[in-house]
């Protein structure tokens, strides 16, 4: 969608607060609390460093690092809170400035120790010993101007969850932030842990550069990539790359529970979910597991396959992924790159899967919080077609038919095209017919273009359109489609990428409503030969008000009532 964000999982088992015992063993007991020492940074070095570095120059978020009680604040996985009218000025100042810069409250991460432990959230019958021959890993960790306690807390959950040989190096790049706390700072904490790397890329790459970036830097046989606002849950790592060193061409994601933006309360994540996307958008989505995958599961800690991956947490061998072609470098800041891996993973020999008994807590957000350097909406378009054009052979049509064709400047593809060729990779319908045989694929559009009223040079237009329900009006034809592009599509839809024209008894207008409303009569319309537009429900016409909002009356030849379809000719 628009706002570039991934959508939320169903996190169908609810928060970690669930006493542990009922959901396998409890969590190694806590040595060492009462002197609050911790066991991977000692306290000396914790306040040498807040002596150092937190100082207003570098504007430093004072951290909790040592390991805490059971009941200290946000431990397990529990949610922490801030009544914010109890803060003064000041604090509420700084807390709202935090969540603005990250659309995540920084304000109530700062309370909970960034060694914060969470409990085995994995189901009972997982394994709890792995084979002795497992390949180390290099963790590679992009961030862009992340929030200081919340990437120390990703790395400090790497490295104390897991077994100190299979982890080579976590190599944290960072994207060309402009925080000053992630420069020297960072620097200086990293260098008190072992096997940090911190690499910084020279200008904005975008995730997927930022990425390769550090591939080009890892030493260990196993890539392992992760968003920099995660936590790791015990044994999270082993069940990945068990299966990665059974069979080298498999891609592994763990279970991806939800992190609260607000609250920071670590769900358990669903073991009932696997990543799709739409042929309309090409967007990733999460869907249920459907019963040709459950069938073949014989118990609740098997892994299953899945036609896409969320794209940000995955274990994949090194070689491996270099043979597959990386990540398309064309692709710029974010989106698509992991629909783009996960079909040509599929087409290419390879296959994805998720592992129930491997849960790492990701925080989901509902906005993007950093600037994408150009507009959001020509970098989603531009990645998007880059992935249509190499691996959605004559699907391809779909997505360009609901952006009206306006590829915009999408780069060269040649090599991309190439790589294809060379894997000898199987065709989209290959992997419609034996990967995602569920997929939808959308009513073919029987127009495409401006819906305009003849000599009044006014369009419909969705502008301001972005809730379910708004009035839908009209404004001057502009030419540049956008939003005053419209399809009518096979089965009577007239909708633009983000909704459909239905009609609102209640509010007594035409409004824009979601397209999924099956079955609901009041979104289908016939367009006439004689201009037309026939609400079928109702049998009544199309109406323009005097305020430019759109109507439905008895059907006569006043002018109001009369359209013109001007189609856009595919170039
Ligand atoms: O310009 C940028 N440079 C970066 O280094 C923009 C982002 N980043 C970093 C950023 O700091 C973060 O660590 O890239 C990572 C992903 O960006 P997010 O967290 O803002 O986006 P997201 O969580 O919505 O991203 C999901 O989709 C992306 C599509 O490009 C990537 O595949 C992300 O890795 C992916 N995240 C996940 O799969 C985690 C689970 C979320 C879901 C679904
Ligand atoms: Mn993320």
């Amino acid at each position: 969608d628009q706002h570039g964000q991934a959508a939320v999982p169903p996190d169908q088992h609810g928060p970690a607060a669930v006493p542990p015992d009922q959901h396998g063993p409890a969590p190694v007991p806590i040595e060492g609390i009462d002197d609050r020492s911790g066991d991977l940074i000692k306290q000396e070095q914790t306040e040498s460093k807040e002596e150092k570095f937190d100082n207003k120059a570098y504007k430093l978020p004072q951290a909790i690092y040592a390991l805490q009680p059971p009941d200290a604040p946000g431990e397990n996985g529990q949610g922490v809170s801030t009544n914010y009218t109890a803060l003064s000025m000041e604090e509420q100042h700084k807390y709202d400035r935090m969540m603005k810069q990250n659309a995540f409250n920084e304000y109530n991460s700062l309370k909970i120790s960034v060694r914060r432990r969470l409990p085995d959230g994995a189901n009972p019958s997982c394994p709890r010993a792995f084979r002795e021959d497992l390949q180390a890993t290099s963790v590679i960790i992009c961030f862009h101007n992340e929030a200081w306690t919340v990437l120390l807390r990703t790395v400090h959950s790497v490295l104390d969850r897991s077994p100190s040989h299979l982890v080579k190096e976590i190599i944290l790049v960072d994207d060309f932030s402009d925080l000053d706390y992630l420069k020297e700072p960072l620097e200086y904490y990293m260098s008190k842990l072992e096997k940090i790397k911190i690499i910084r890329t020279p200008k904005r790459e975008g995730l997927i550069r930022a990425r390769l970036l550090g591939v080009d830097h890892a030493q260990g046989p196993v890539l392992v990539f992760l968003d920099s606002h995660v936590e790791c849950f015990p044994n999270w790592l082993e069940p990945l790359l068990t299966r990665v060193k059974e069979d080298r061409r498999r891609i592994v994601a763990p279970i991806i529970s939800m992190i609260n933006s607000h609250n920071f309360q670590v769900g358990r994540g669903s073991a009932s979910v696997i990543g799709i996307f739409t042929i309309a958008d090409l967007g990733f989505k999460w869907g249920s597991l459907p019963d040709r995958i459950k069938k073949l599961r014989k118990s609740d800690a098997d892994p299953y396959r899945t036609p896409t991956i969320a794209g940000g947490l995955f274990a994949v061998e090194k070689d491996y992924f270099i043979e597959m072609g990386k990540y398309d470098e064309g692709m710029e800041i974010w989106g698509s790159e992991n629909v783009e891996i996960s079909l040509r993973i599929w087409m290419c020999g390879g296959s994805l899967e998720i592992h129930p008994c491997s849960i790492v807590g990701h925080i989901f957000r509902s906005k993007s919080p950093y600037n994408w350097v150009r507009p959001v909406h020509l970098i989603l378009r531009k990645n998007t077609v880059r992935l249509a054009e190499v691996w959605l052979d004559d699907y391809k049509k779909y997505y360009y038919e609901r952006i009206g064709y306006q590829l915009g400047d999408f780069g060269n593809v040649t090599e991309r095209k190439e790589l294809r060729k060379s894997l000898q990779c199987q065709s989209f319908q290959w992997y419609i017919d034996n990967v995602y045989p569920e997929i939808e694929i959308p009513p073919k559009s029987l127009f495409t273009g401006e819906i305009r009223q003849p000599g009044r040079k006014r369009c419909l237009d969705a502008m301001n359109i972005h809730a379910n329900g708004n009035l839908v009006s009209m404004a001057v034809c502009h030419g540049q489609l956008g939003n005053q592009l419209w399809q009518f599509t096979e089965n009577k839809r007239i909708r633009t990428p983000i909704g459909c024209l239905s009609y609102s008894e209640r509010k007594s207008h035409v409004i824009f409503s979601n397209c999924n409303d099956r079955g609901s009569a009041s979104l289908t319309w016939s367009m006439e030969k004689d201009g037309h537009v026939v609400h079928i429900e109702t049998k009544k016409c199309l109406d323009r008000n005097m305020d430019s909002t759109l109507n439905i009356a008895n059907c006569s030849t006043i002018p109001s009532q009369i359209w013109e379809f001007k189609s856009i000719n595919p170039s």
